[in-house]
């Protein structure tokens, strides 16, 4: 018999989604930062052994819609839900679950289990859940796996949606690019929101040095000064973390150059939206 399908990971922004797809996977499919809204797309991770192959969508958190960009995320998030064979609703361990987020759960489709999150916290909330786990010392990661993978439609065929050599449906370049966001949104302190996006201009692999060509995207004219640093510092730091993970993913030297640019309030230009990806 073989195990295949869909798991949907839902939560509030910052609840450790990505983190968990990223443990589960074992592969850096996702970034994690200490902020929330870090996740906009829904990506996949993807699990595979020989009788199995379950695809983990990680999703944006749930959070009220501020601009364009808020709504096409939600919209992912809504995306998401439909046409999975189960959903994974994750709290974090070190918060209450308010009455929002209670009827919030209460209201996703069945399948549905809710898991609490980031039980290595000290201050750990009492809450009922299904499972618990933490992504950072793999507590509870083996029991949900196994309940995942029981869960998921039988076939005596093989019908597995992706390659088996795929931990992820995100390109080479996709995840690059997040890798720049993810470290220029770690670097940069407040100041800067979550005005940030990355597109890659230039991928060439035809030497033996790979060379990587990306602008960063701000919303406004003083950000650009912020996300160069002083004397370019504050870039060259992105592009120095950001290269070492592109040299592992790739196997190969690369050569990163870094740009930015001020697009103002792109997160509510439709076009921008679309130029970026999103
Ligand atoms: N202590 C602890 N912290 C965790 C754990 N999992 C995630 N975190 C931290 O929680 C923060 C948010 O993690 P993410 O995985 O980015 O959360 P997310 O739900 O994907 O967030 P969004 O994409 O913004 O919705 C990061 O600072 C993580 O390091 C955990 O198991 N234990
Ligand atoms: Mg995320």
């Amino acid at each position: 018999m073989y195990s295949f399908g869909y798991v949907a990971i839902i939560g509030k922004t910052n609840a450790g989604k990505s983190s968990l797809v990223n443990a589960l996977v074992g592969e850096k499919v996702a970034i994690v930062t200490k902020r929330p809204q870090t996740t906009r797309d829904n990506i996949l991770g993807i699990l595979n052994e020989e009788n199995y192959q379950v695809v983990l969508v990680d999703t944006p958190g749930v959070h009220h819609s501020k601009n364009k960009l808020d709504k096409k995320m939600m919209k992912n998030v809504r995306s998401a839900i439909s046409g999975v064979d189960l959903i994974l609703y994750l709290a974090d361990g070190s918060k209450i679950m308010d009455q929002e987020e209670i009827e919030y759960f209460q209201h996703l489709p069945q399948p549905k289990v809710l898991v609490k999150t980031k039980i290595d916290k000290k201050e750990l909330k009492n809450f009922a859940c299904d499972f618990e786990v933490s992504s950072f010392t793999g507590q509870g990661l083996i029991e949900l796996k196994n309940f995942i993978i029981d869960k998921m439609p039988k076939s005596d065929e093989k019908n597995f949606a992706f390659d088996q050599d795929y931990y992820t449906d995100k390109s080479v370049k996709f995840l690059i690019a997040e890798e720049i966001r993810q470290n220029a949104l770690n670097l940069l302190n407040d100041e800067i929101p979550h005005g940030i996006a990355v597109v890659i201009e230039k991928f060439d692999e035809k030497s033996e040095i790979v060379v990587i060509e990306a602008t960063i995207i701000v919303e406004q004219e003083r950000h650009k000064g912020i996300v160069i640093g002083k004397g370019g510092q504050m870039l060259k730091k992105i592009g120095q973390q950001t290269r070492a993970f592109a040299e592992e993913l790739l196997d190969q030297k690369v050569l990163l150059k870094l740009f930015v640019k001020v697009d103002k309030d792109w997160r509510n230009k439709d076009k921008s939206l679309k130029d970026f990806g999103y």
